[in-house]
């Protein structure tokens, strides 16, 4: 979804049609309203979905299109709201970043990912009646709905960051970031371009979609500039190129296992370790971090940062959110705790989990099930199906991954658990993951996954 928020100009007409009838009423008043030099008329009109999905992201795709599938739905009847223009595969604006993909080829039209028998709103939201069953579309428009689905995903805010912004859209200033589409390649020419110097790659404190991709993208670079003979990984300080790696974590990564594995790395491969640093201000050659409570200074000659990111105002606001902002849901049914017609998974919700499109593959089927037990009114059969499943496809280097599974409390929940075979298959970088990242994952997404096929580590959904 579009990180803006779209206030309704006016009182949005909430005539209550008949369930399903999908007509439209433009009252007389509005249209008075539209006769009255009005500078935009806004339309007044409800029309009614058996499902309408907020969002047309990873989450959103996916579960209209599970829906579609499984339930008995006609043209129509499922709906799905997002202002984009463009879907991104945003798991590989890592590799875009190490310079071994090109950023258009993976995006697509979001128009062009929708089925035919999916109604498609293409504006924005304005916001949630879950009282009345039903939102108001940013032009007005009320959408009534026997289920909802909230999966807008999160907003990426460039501005959390004084200065960030403007040197991110700077040409000539080191700065880059993988976080967005427009300035996820300026990190690979930022790399290449730099034979020595301080390099810094930040992560913020609190919660941001896949949390292991501030150090990938490090990982990468630090691959490139010792191939070209500018870093020495056992000898860095007779290296032209030093790396720092500042994070507001206290850890490389918060899951033990593989954090063992992050730290290990960091430390063999002489990376400064930053721990409790949180970036607040870039200006010029200089980063400000706040560490234990304090303002701390670094000069650097490359900076890779990672903004902030949270709730959209639009849910924040909203009376599904918790007190974090987030859709509350229950971390196992993905019902909303307090109306039992609405559902969130993916970035947006409360799923007490790492934000990732793996995490969606597993929250998708379990949402979908549930969905269409609700509607049939067979509420005792929904069931507590998702885990907290989510994984970390973690580049180390620009041919090997450490391929993180894990479920809530940070316990591995491997699929390729080797340890069936004697043998940790996980616990090490590999080769074979590396390819699971860089071509098979877009391409499993793009061919079956936003199209309803594709359960992740379970295989293929009919
Ligand atoms: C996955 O299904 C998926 O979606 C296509 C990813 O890309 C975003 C992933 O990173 C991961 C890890 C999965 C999980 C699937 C397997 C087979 C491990």
């Amino acid at each position: 979804m579009a990180s803006r928020q779209v206030l309704v100009s006016s009182a949005a007409c909430a005539a209550t049609a008949a369930r399903h009838a999908l007509t439209t009423h433009i009252g007389p008043a509005m249209r008075a309203y539209a006769t009255h030099a009005r500078a935009s008329p806004t339309i007044s009109s409800t029309r009614n979905h058996k499902v309408v999905v907020v969002g047309g992201g990873s989450a959103g795709l996916a579960i209209s299109h599970q829906l579609l599938r499984q339930g008995q739905f006609s043209p129509d009847d499922i709906a799905i709201v997002d202002p984009a223009e463009w879907h991104h595969y945003q798991p590989g604006w890592t590799l875009v970043g190490g310079g071994l993909k090109d950023k258009a080829s993976l995006r697509r039209p979001l128009a062009s990912l929708i089925d035919a028998k999916l109604r498609f709103y293409n504006t924005s939201l304005a916001s949630f009646s879950p009282d009345s069953n039903s939102v108001t579309l940013g032009n007005g428009e009320t959408l009534a709905y026997d289920q909802l689905v909230v999966a807008p995903g999160i907003k990426v805010d460039f501005g959390s960051i004084k200065g960030l912004s403007a040197a991110l859209d700077d040409p000539a200033a080191p700065v880059s970031s993988i976080y967005g589409y427009e300035t996820c390649d300026k990190s690979d020419r930022n790399v290449k371009a730099l034979t020595s110097g301080a390099a810094l790659f930040t992560q913020p404190a609190g919660v941001i979609k896949c949390a292991g991709a501030p150090q990938k993208i490090m990982w990468l670079a630090l691959d490139h500039w010792r191939k070209a003979g500018l870093y020495t990984p056992a000898n860095p300080g007779s290296s032209p190129i030093s790396i720092a790696f500042a994070t507001g974590l206290p850890t490389m990564f918060g899951v033990p296992k593989y954090n063992a594995v992050l730290e290990m790395l960091r430390q063999n491969r002489g990376v400064e370790g930053l721990f409790g640093h949180d970036l607040v201000e870039v200006n010029g050659d200089k980063a400000t971090f706040t560490a234990n409570g304090e303002k701390l200074v670094r000069r650097f000659d490359l900076l890779h940062a990672t903004p902030k990111m949270g709730p959209h105002p639009f849910v924040k606001t909203s009376l599904l959110a918790n007190e974090a902002g987030y859709v509350d849901v229950d971390d196992a049914t993905l019902r909303h705790k307090k109306w039992s017609n609405v559902w969130s998974a993916g970035d947006a919700s409360s799923l007490p989990t790492s934000k990732t499109a793996a995490a969606i593959t597993a929250q998708a089927p379990v949402l979908v099930g549930n969905l269409l037990k609700a509607m049939e009114g067979k509420d005792q059969e929904i069931v507590a199906g998702y885990d907290g499943y989510t994984s970390c496809p973690l580049l180390t280097g620009q041919n090997k991954v450490l391929l993180a599974e894990f479920k809530y409390g940070g316990v591995p929940k491997e699929t390729f658990g080797g340890m069936m075979l004697g043998l940790d298959l996980q616990r090490t970088p590999r080769i074979a993951f590396y390819y699971l990242k860089k071509d098979l994952f877009p391409w499993v997404y793009y061919k079956f996954m936003v199209k309803g096929h594709w359960g992740g580590p379970n295989g293929w959904i009919r």
